[in-house]
């Protein structure tokens, strides 16, 4: 969460509102509002409150009760916040009753990943990429942007025949652009295809990961290369592939686009091709995060995510890192053991993958054993590529 001191920095306060099934337990809730305030907060809000509602099934027409909706409501007459962050994705028509009953911008979850995405965006396929995916977003809510704009300029009443026009030219428009973006993608993913295929006889290793895990930081460390590594979500959305050389075996290694939570599926569909270098790979490391607490779910939905793009069986280096912030349970054995605890932490993970491994990029701790890991896998991989080959 934020620290209280840093809010000048930010351009603007939201709110957060996040609705639960009532068997959703605590440490989930706060897990999961912790992640949507780390959304908000690299989309530049400031998170100033948040609602939680345990509710069985979300309101069809305001998706939180009217009560709560009415509670939120009396808040932002007294607090200064333009923006509503919903942790789910609301339909069109729920997105307009809340903004009509509000007053103010609402975000849903695929719009604030979008927009984030959309600020990070760096190279010509991303951002193409995320061109696409934003206007598939927006076509079925016209109507609401429209509202927005007519917010903006301080119109009231209801909209007359011209607004309406105006969506449907709006929706041609946005129609031949999506058009557009695909044609420009299919020339950047042949480019793209061509240098993959240049790189077809090395065996190629992906890392896959949830966001934040340390994947870039881990890239970094193993292959020197300079992947911007930071403390926000979605740092990254470009693969960046390095060659390596171990133990005078040669192969190539690759960090891509995280992983999160009710992604949007219109960014897994238009992040495909960046995702070929994963769909390709000879090896998966997957890199978790042991120090969230919610590490367990991002595992699922990491794996949830490879069987989506076609990446489902593929081998996979299990890595846990940061174990130099793991919080070791409070209940553990004296004298307490961390060998013996990460052996033991290592059995239920083992038929997972073909090996499972902890490590602490920042502290480097076990980067030697990582290292001989991957080259005796690597190795395994050439022998059977290359019989004959003298190792
Ligand atoms: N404590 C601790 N922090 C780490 C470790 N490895 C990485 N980090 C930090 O975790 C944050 C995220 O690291 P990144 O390498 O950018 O993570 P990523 O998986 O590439 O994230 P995205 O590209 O945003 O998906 C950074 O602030 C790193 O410094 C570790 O072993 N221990
Ligand atoms: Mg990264």
């Amino acid at each position: 969460m934020t620290d209280k001191k840093d809010l000048t920095f930010y351009k603007d306060k939201t709110i957060l509102v996040s609705v639960y099934g009532n068997q959703t337990p605590e440490w989930r809730m706060k897990d999961e509002l912790d992640e949507l305030a780390f959304l908000a907060e690299t989309a530049g809000y400031a998170t100033i409150k948040t609602f939680t509602q345990k509710i069985q099934r979300p309101d069809s027409r305001t998706f939180v009760g009217k009560g709560k909706l009415e509670e939120i409501r009396l808040f932002l007459e007294e607090h200064p916040a333009e923006t509503v962050i919903f942790d789910d994705d609301l339909s069109p028509s729920q997105m307009r009753n809340i903004e009509n009953e509000l007053k103010k911008t609402v975000y849903d979850r695929s719009l604030l990943i979008l927009t984030i995405f959309l600020l990070r965006a760096k190279t010509a396929q991303a951002k193409t990429q995320v061109e696409l995916a934003r206007y598939e977003y927006l076509l079925p809510r016209l109507t609401n942007m429209w509202t927005h704009l007519e917010r903006q300029r301080g119109a009231t009443g209801t909209r007359g025949g011209s607004g309406e026009k105006e969506i449907e030219t709006d929706r041609r428009n946005i129609k031949a652009r999506i058009t557009l973006l695909k044609e420009q993608l299919l020339k950047i993913d042949k480019q793209a295809q061509t240098q993959r295929k240049a790189r077809a006889e090395s065996i190629r290793i992906s890392l896959v990961g949830y966001t934040n895990a340390g994947k870039s930081t881990v890239m970094n460390l193993l292959s020197k290369a300079d992947v911007l590594a930071e403390n926000k979500l979605f740092a990254t959305l470009d693969s960046t592939v390095r060659k390596m050389v171990l133990d005078n075996i040669p192969f190539l290694i690759s960090d891509t686009v995280g992983f999160i939570r009710k992604l949007p599926h219109s960014l897994v569909e238009s992040f495909k091709s960046t995702l070929d270098e994963v769909r390709e790979a000879d090896l998966l490391i997957h890199i978790v995060d042991v120090s969230n607490p919610a590490y367990e779910d991002h595992i699922n939905v990491v794996n949830k995510t490879l069987a989506e793009i076609g990446a489902g069986d593929k081998p996979i280096l299990l890595v846990f890192n940061k174990i130099d912030a793991y919080h070791y349970p409070e209940d553990a054995e004296q004298p307490f053991d961390a060998a013996v605890f990460w052996e033991n932490f290592k059995k239920t993970y083992a038929s997972h993958a073909k090996a499972v491994l902890f490590i602490s990029a920042k502290d480097h701790t076990n980067i030697t054993h990582f290292r001989e890991t991957i080259t005796s896998i690597v190795k395994e991989r050439y022998k059977a590529l290359y019989p004959n080959y003298l190792y």
